[in-house]
């Protein structure tokens, strides 16, 4: 196994990439920017290195001073967490040319994903549902953009091939609208992305968000871990997501992993990874593919008992898995609330120091923070401080533990949006299990976006 690992990230998934590391016995490198140096997870690592200051374009996106830090304190292996440089394909390459291995998928790889025309073609013609639309990048031609849009039916969205959660998109009604829409998309996507292809799918009006998680050594096995629905968002901000989704058969289950888990064998997939789906009227249709860990792996965690950062460490050394698709059995549920620290309603982000923080527990609660009293929020970045995870043998437990976890935490000094997980574990449609992408900002009033 690897002798040391630096983890190139902050907050909780560095300090859950140091559990998992520490668990196989592999020393960390933590590096922190100026604003992290107090940190629980730079003080409990086995070296830490300074990379720059607070913003994180002058640290945790620095790759040479990520790349040195892993130089001077002779790791072998970097972790890039999710955000920051973890799906930067030029990144991983630079990784793996300095001598380190990158633990995740190759850079072609998070290339090919990272362009949603190429993922979208390659998970096509591996045998994945995806949504009906253009075969590939729109042409110039507005007349036979005009026919495909009608063969496909309004309304439609345009997409950025260069965008991705949530960027860069444009849902169109009529024909009347279709041509200046497309060619503001473009003008966004060239603005934003530096490419402006698009391409065109039906808009579907009321899906859920429902993902896939594989696991792919570099043997050939991949395996999948289920799904988690993750429809309660904001703003393309998920709030809460849980494992399993709520009224997916075992067979549907079993029919859409084991395309997920085959496209992965196609093409040599490495790692962890997530295929994000839509789903409406029983139906997967794939829109990305994610080449990270994610947030919410703690639900797929919590319901397989797989520890899916320790899997993704053991295949970037090389190991094949141990686990088989036969191994692997759901049990129970999960769901994690992702607290935050900002205003419930507003959403305005609260940085700050916390004054009182008190902790939850008991039976089949998990909960993955970096944070503690006496620690400072920084304002410089994301204002996630942690996740909430409850555990139950059927849903309801999982609803009744994650509300007397809520009743029991407290977190002074800042704001949180505990407030809103009270609120929204006690919903009547979120207790049916009957959300839908649109459903907290409907439920929250246009006017409060
Ligand atoms: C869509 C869609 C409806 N129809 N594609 C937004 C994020 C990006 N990953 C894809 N997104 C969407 N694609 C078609 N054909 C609606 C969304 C969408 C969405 C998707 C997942 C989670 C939240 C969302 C919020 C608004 C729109």
């Amino acid at each position: 196994m690897f002798d040391k690992i630096l983890i190139a990230n902050r907050g909780e998934i560095a300090l859950r990439i140091q559990r998992a590391c520490r668990e196989l016995g592999i020393k960390t490198v933590a590096v922190h920017s100026e604003a992290d140096k107090e940190a629980k997870y730079v003080k409990l690592a086995d070296e830490s290195v300074c990379i720059g200051p607070a913003a994180s374009s002058q640290s945790y996106l620095n790759i040479p001073a990520v790349i040195s830090a892993a130089e001077v304190t002779d790791a072998e292996a970097i972790h890039p967490g999710y955000g920051f440089l973890s799906e930067n394909a030029d990144f991983a390459e630079r990784v793996e040319e300095s001598g380190f291995v990158f633990i995740g998928p190759r850079a072609e790889t998070i290339r090919l994903m990272g362009d949603k025309v190429s993922a979208k073609d390659t998970m096509k013609k591996a045998g994945v549902p995806c949504v009906p639309g253009s075969e590939g990048a729109l042409p110039d031609d507005p007349e036979e953009i005009i026919r495909i849009a009608k063969s496909i039916g309004y309304p439609v969205i345009i997409k950025a091939a260069g965008g991705g959660g949530g960027r860069g998109m444009r849902v169109v009604h009529t024909e009347a609208a279709l041509i200046s829409s497309v060619n503001m998309t473009k003008a966004e996507a060239q603005a934003a992305f530096g490419n402006p292809v698009v391409y065109m799918e039906k808009f579907l009006e009321q899906p859920r968000h429902i993902e896939i998680q594989i696991l792919s050594d570099q043997h050939g096995n991949s395996i999948y871990l289920g799904e988690r629905d993750c429809s309660m968002q904001r703003r393309h901000q998920k709030v809460l997501e849980e494992a399993p989704a709520p009224g997916i058969s075992t067979r549907l289950r079993d029919k859409i992993g084991q395309r997920c888990a085959d496209a992965c064998k196609r093409i040599n997939y490495r790692g962890a990874g997530t295929f994000e789906f839509l789903y409406e009227n029983n139906e997967f249709y794939f829109i990305e593919m994610n080449t990270r860990v994610q947030v919410e792996h703690p639900v797929t965690e919590m319901i397989t008992g797989v520890d899916i950062v320790q899997e993704q460490i053991r295949v970037a050394y090389g190991e094949k898995l141990r686990l088989r698709q036969k191994d692997i059995q759901f049990r129970g549920h999960a769901i994690e609330c992702r607290i935050n620290a900002e205003d419930p309603y507003t959403f305005v982000p609260s940085p700050g120091r916390i004054t009182t923080f008190h902790m939850p527990g008991g039976p089949g609660i998990r909960i993955d923070t970096h944070a503690y009293q006496n620690y400072m929020v920084p304002p410089h970045y994301d204002s996630m401080i942690g996740k909430l995870i409850a555990y139950g043998d059927t849903r309801e437990q999982a609803i009744a533990r994650m509300n007397i976890a809520l009743s029991e935490m407290v977190v002074e000094g800042i704001k949180t949006n505990v407030a809103l997980h009270r609120d929204l574990m006690n919903d009547a449609a979120f207790q049916l299990g009957e959300t839908s992408i649109h459903y907290l900002e409907n439920k929250l009033g246009f006017h409060a976006k």
